[in-house]
């Protein structure tokens, strides 16, 4: 491509040059005056005249990169959980002073502006949020990457509370439109399913032809990634679908106009919504459709219009790296094959090749109901081709398996891609093993599990395979961005460049032992507390008490993760301050804070977002209790929420059962925000405990080795209520009724599912946990001493940025170089 246009001058990096660009976005895009526009207009012309600063830069960005096509890597997942978009390009473009003033001298504020955004919620949580740190860290670093993903019409659902139950609404996060997209529906690609195949012998060749049933249209809206004040400014290319035009045309010809909409609306539903699962699959037919559709719409893109046509795809491998993020584009490897052999004409075992060099896959569970199956018959069904193509694969990856081991029978059908039970199913985290030539987990102890329990027969196979990458965190968006007086402070001790150099906080370390430092950094935390009353009561009509200790659980609902046992903790706490053990007077004083969506169909995480909110209400509500103990839990946790939450937190809840969180992002958040952790040694926590110190850090629980051994040996939790007499009266409390007007029935299932499974072993950990809650007491006395540990958790958790996970990508499995970008 040979650049054209004439260079199209940014506004200027002023004050005024500021102005006259909104004024020009608010008259010519919004049609519009100052006097006249609403807060939405306003907004608006706001996120595009940042977006107008970035968009010379993003041309840069993309010319460069046709002029001198270099080693990319191109990252797929079904999920990215951005949060908002005006700040994050403010910051990355130096312009947050700017628009201040700019927006001042003309009578508007920059925070009620920036509060009209909508978050697009694109994700479920963790894993959705990694990808947006990702390709965050990605540009920041000058390194020439696309994201690829699903452009869906409705984000994670909008979770209110209706009697304290779980209630969800759809979000609509497009209704007013979307200033930061672009679509480019000239560069629509078409994507087929359905039909059948068929073969045919060309010159002696033996050629199969797929004959699709119905297609639909992939059309994509692409995303400005803007690195942090560097100059480049990578895409994010979301897929949205549209019913084909010859479709509709048919139909219509016949004179169905009902039909033609209906057919369009078939088509149109495959990105409608995002599906509000997390760690666990959604086996349904449109979840199948919408990973097929953004993954070969994705491939075709980047192999049909970025590398074009004369490239020799036999260099593919040179070229790029697929990464496969979880199981849910992992149908890119078939589809592939099929590009390569099928219409591209390469011989199998060439294509082979290839492919496995081009792809690397990112598992992110160690829970085995959240692998990934579908049944073979619907693969059949949906995609014919595909299947005839896992089915090759399987047979000669069999083959490699009976050649290397031998004929042991037990083995081959552990490892076959296909599972015979309870139904034939295809192991989509098998087929990545096989079509990969690289697999990590996300944190040391998960990488280690993943090869020891989960892929144990494939890390065998191949151990050079696997590697470990542990998970990050944008310091941009979560400490720059949503910890203004931290970032100052940090700033006035070290000087700048820590953001994007975040090992860099290791010398703050000698300041936790400098008394002013620590005031200063306390009078911070202040701040943010305050920011945090401010938001829960506009937002909620929550009150919450910033002088007391936020003891902050944030996450989606899952039993592994165990916000039961935060709950025990708090109803057991209740129960001495009621009764006179503890004494509300020197108590120290405690808000608890949940947030926490439970996907719409999981029955127990409802149950327990409904318990949190009946005893959060009777805690509240008792004069006595509540001088010492209050809980609050706000509904819809998002990433907004969060970027005011965790800055104000002084205690990280990291309770899950060791062996079943993969990693966590939120631990290592509140960690560099400087909230102490109380965890077990699980996911991350491992490593931020080694990194900050056992002295900084609220240990409990059992290991991943002793939790099993337990299971192995037959765990009876009804055991510790009968032996714990604290527990016995927390869990008799809520069985009671106390939380439930008086209704034994309500709370029953899960005091049962307790008492009966405890599949989470949630009562084999409770007085280990409540021991720890009394250390975080005893240590939240002293204050100066807990500023202390703060200061050190800050200074100490660097390794947790994203740049070093991008690095340890870029070193470990995709070997690309920067590229600044000139001008
Ligand atoms: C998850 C894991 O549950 C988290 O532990 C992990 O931090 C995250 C990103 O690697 O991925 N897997 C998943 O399906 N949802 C997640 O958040």
């Amino acid at each position: 491509m040979t650049e054209t246009t004439p260079p199209i001058a940014t506004p200027e990096h002023t004050v005024e040059g500021f102005v006259r660009q909104y004024l020009r976005e608010l008259t010519y895009t919004q049609g519009t005056t100052l006097e006249r526009a609403s807060v939405d207009d306003k907004y608006l012309a706001l996120a595009r005249t940042a977006r107008a600063y970035l968009m010379s830069r993003w041309n840069r960005t993309v010319t460069q990169q046709y002029r001198q096509p270099v080693r990319g890597v191109a990252y797929l997942s079904a999920e990215y959980l951005l949060g908002r978009q005006l700040d994050n390009a403010l910051i990355a473009s130096g312009l947050e002073d700017i628009a201040q003033e700019a927006l001042a001298s003309l009578g508007l504020s920059l925070d009620e502006l920036r509060a009209a955004e909508v978050e697009p919620g694109l994700g479920n949580g963790g894993l959705g949020r990694l990808a947006a740190c990702f390709i965050d860290s990605l540009a920041t670093m000058n390194i020439p990457a696309i994201g690829y993903g699903i452009r869906y019409e409705y984000g994670i659902f909008r979770q209110t509370f209706v009697d304290g139950r779980q209630v969800e609404e759809p979000d609509s996060w497009l209704d007013h439109g979307s200033p930061w997209e672009i679509a480019r529906p000239e560069q629509e690609v078409e994507i087929a399913f359905g039909g059948h195949t068929e073969k045919t012998t060309v010159n002696g060749v033996e050629r199969t032809t797929w004959t699709p049933g119905w297609s639909v249209l992939a059309i994509p809206y692409n995303y400005m990634v803007p690195g942090y004040l560097n100059g480049r400014v990578n895409t994010l290319r979301l897929w949205s679908a549209r019913a084909t035009r010859a479709f509709d045309l048919k139909i219509f010809n016949y004179g169905d106009y009902a039909a033609a909409v209906r057919a369009q609306t078939f088509a149109e539903n495959i990105t409608k919504v995002l599906y509000p699962e997390d760690s666990t699959p959604q086996g349904k037919e449109l979840r199948l459709q919408q990973q097929y559709f953004f993954v070969a719409a994705s491939l075709h893109d980047y192999i049909e219009r970025l590398l074009g046509e004369g490239f020799d795809l036999r260099r593919l491998p040179e070229r790029i790296t697929f990464q496969l993020n979880d199981t849910h584009p992992v149908i890119a490897i078939p589809e592939l094959m099929r590009i390569l052999v099928d219409l591209k004409g390469l011989a199998w075992d060439e294509a082979w090749e290839i492919t496995r060099k081009c792809f690397a896959y990112t598992c992110h569970t160690l829970l085995p109901e959240a692998l990934e199956v579908w049944p073979v018959e619907l693969m059949s069904r949906l995609l014919p081709r595909h299947m005839e193509i896992i089915y090759r694969i399987n047979d000669e990856f069999l083959a490699q398996v009976r050649e290397r081991y031998g004929d042991d029978e037990m083995l081959v059908r552990r490892m076959s891609i296909i599972a015979e039970h309870p139904e034939r199913a295809v192991r989509m985290a098998f087929l990545a093993s096989v079509g990969t030539s690289k697999i990590n987990g996300v944190a040391e102890l998960h990488s280690q599990l993943l090869r020891e329990k989960v892929l144990t027969d494939f890390a065998d196979l191949w151990p050079e395979k696997f590697t470990n990458v542990t998970n990050g965190v944008t310091p941009r968006r979560f400490v720059r961005l949503s910890n203004p007086g931290l970032s100052a402070l940090i700033t006035e001790a070290i000087g700048d460049g820590w953001a994007t150099d975040l090992e860099r906080l290791r010398e703050l370390e000698p300041l936790a032992d400098d008394a002013a430092f620590r005031a200063k950094f306390r009078e911070v935390k202040q701040a943010n507390k305050h920011r945090l009353v401010d938001l829960l009561a506009r937002r909620d009509g929550i009150v919450i008490d910033p002088d007391t200790m936020l003891d902050v659980m944030v996450k989606r609902l899952h039993e592994y993760k165990r916000q039961m046992l935060k709950v025990l903790h708090v109803v057991s706490t209740y129960d001495k301050l009621r009764t006179g053990e503890l004494d509300p007077a020197s108590a120290v004083h405690r808000t608890v804070v949940f947030g926490a969506k439970a996907a719409p169909g999981y029955k127990m995480a409802k149950e327990i977002i409904a318990l949190i909110n009946h005893v959060g209400a009777r805690v509240n509500a008792d004069p006595v209790v509540s001088q010492a103990l209050r809980v609050a839990f706000p509904a819809n946790y998002n990433v907004t929420v969060a970027e005011t939450l965790i800055p104000a937190a002084d205690l990280s809840e990291q309770i899950s059962l060791a062996g079943k969180e993969a990693s966590g992002t939120g631990n290592m958040k509140f960690a560099l925000n400087g909230a102490l952790t109380v965890g077990t040694d699980d996911g991350a926590n491992v490593e931020i405990r080694q990194l900050v110190g056992d002295d900084h850090f609220f240990l409990f629980g059992l290991t991943e080795p002793e939790a099993s051994a337990i299971q192995e040996a037959g765990y009876r939790p009804s055991a510790h209520y009968e032996q714990n007499p604290s527990l016995r009266h927390a869990l008799d409390l809520i069985a009671s009724g106390e939380f439930s007007g008086g209704d034994r029935s309500v709370f029953e299932p899960i005091v049962s599912n307790l008492l009966y499974e405890d599949r989470f072993m949630v009562l084999a950990d409770y007085q280990s946990y409540m021991d720890a809650q009394e250390r975080v007491d005893a240590a939240y006395r002293d204050q100066d001493a807990w500023s202390r540990s703060a200061v050190l958790n800050v200074a100490r958790s660097g390794f947790f940025s994203s740049d070093r996970s991008m690095r340890d990508y870029l070193d470990r499995i995709w070997h690309v170089d920067p590229m600044p970008i000139e001008g």
